[in-house]
């Protein structure tokens, strides 16, 4: 991995490497907890990376261990220093949930995002890594909880909707009722982690399983992102997956006659164009 540093941030870190993003939390001493702050660097970078055509798979995780004890976390969601009665305040004092438009830069970006998972992942937190495309956890270190109830938060979005999908009816009903702790090989049994690796093996692997997908046809890898989340994604998700479409049907000949005939101001010339039934 050669990382080369795409900008300084003040909250993230943020980098690039042979078709791979790397965009991590940096706020280790409170375990990567965010601000609205961090969630507008967080977006500026997923913006850069969407627009990035030579970028195929992001990598999102928390910068870490901690100055103060040592430890490792991908997020603990909102910071509770910073909280106000109408959201997380801005620098400016306007009250922000903006944790949920970065919820949909991920969810809507045609490339893969992987949760890379080193410790915590906690409350919004969790929430994040339930939306990444994938999951990879530290064997040692991740610990998966959903403290939103505990502190009268709620995601009633992703966090906990899509999370359903992931473990079940039943187990995402538990994990957010009873805000427990559960290891890495809990999640991976549950079906919200993909693999458990070694702590120090854990962005060796996420970069190495980058590297596979970017052997992939980007067209098909995009076509079955936005097919797996159509199902639950209601007309959004139509919207999404019909782009694309529209985006395959402009490339064809059928759709240059339609431009040419409107610029050329005559009648399209529909016939070499069967009506496939
Ligand atoms: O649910 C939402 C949203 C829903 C819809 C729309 C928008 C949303 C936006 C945000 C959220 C949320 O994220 S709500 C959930 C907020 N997060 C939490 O409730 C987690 C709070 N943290 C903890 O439960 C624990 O700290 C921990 C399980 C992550 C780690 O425990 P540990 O290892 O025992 O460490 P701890 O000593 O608790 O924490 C280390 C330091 O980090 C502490 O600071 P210190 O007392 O040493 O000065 C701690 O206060 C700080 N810290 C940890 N998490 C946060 C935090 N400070 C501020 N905010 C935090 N989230």
């Amino acid at each position: 991995m050669n990382w080369t540093t795409v900008k300084e941030y003040e909250d993230i870190t943020f980098k690039k490497s042979n078709g791979v993003a790397r965009i991590a939390i940096n706020r280790p001493e409170i375990r990567n907890a965010f601000r609205p702050k961090t969630l507008f660097e967080l977006q500026e970078a997923f913006l850069n990376v969407r627009e990035d055509q030579a970028i195929g798979v992001v990598l999102l995780t928390g910068e870490g261990p901690s100055p103060r004890d040592g430890k490792w976390a991908f997020c603990s969601g909102g910071d509770q220093n910073v909280r106000g009665r109408a959201g997380y305040r801005d620098d400016a004092g306007t009250p922000r949930l903006n944790v949920l438009d970065l919820q949909r830069l991920i969810r809507f970006m045609g490339k893969v995002v992987i949760a890379m998972v080193p410790g915590w992942a906690v409350g919004g937190g969790h929430s994040l890594h339930v939306v990444c495309d994938l999951t990879i956890a530290s064997k040692e270190h991740a610990i998966f909880k959903q403290t939103d109830a505990d502190v009268a938060s709620f995601d009633g979005g992703f966090g906990s909707a899509l999370l359903a999908r992931q473990v079940g009816q039943k187990k995402a009903r538990e994990i957010f009722f009873l805000g427990r702790d559960y290891s890495a090989r809990e999640a991976f049994e549950m079906g919200m982690v993909n693999k458990v690796v070694p702590h120090d093996e854990l962005e060796e692997t996420a970069y190495r399983w980058a590297q596979e997908i970017l052997e992939k046809s980007p067209t098909a890898i995009r076509m079955i992102k936005y097919a797996f989340n159509l199902v639950d994604d209601g007309m959004v998700g139509q919207q999404v997956f019909s782009g694309e479409a529209t985006r395959l049907a402009y490339m064809t000949d059928e759709a240059e006659e339609g431009r040419d005939a409107f610029l050329e101001k005559r009648k399209p010339n529909w016939d070499e164009y069967p009506w496939i039934g």
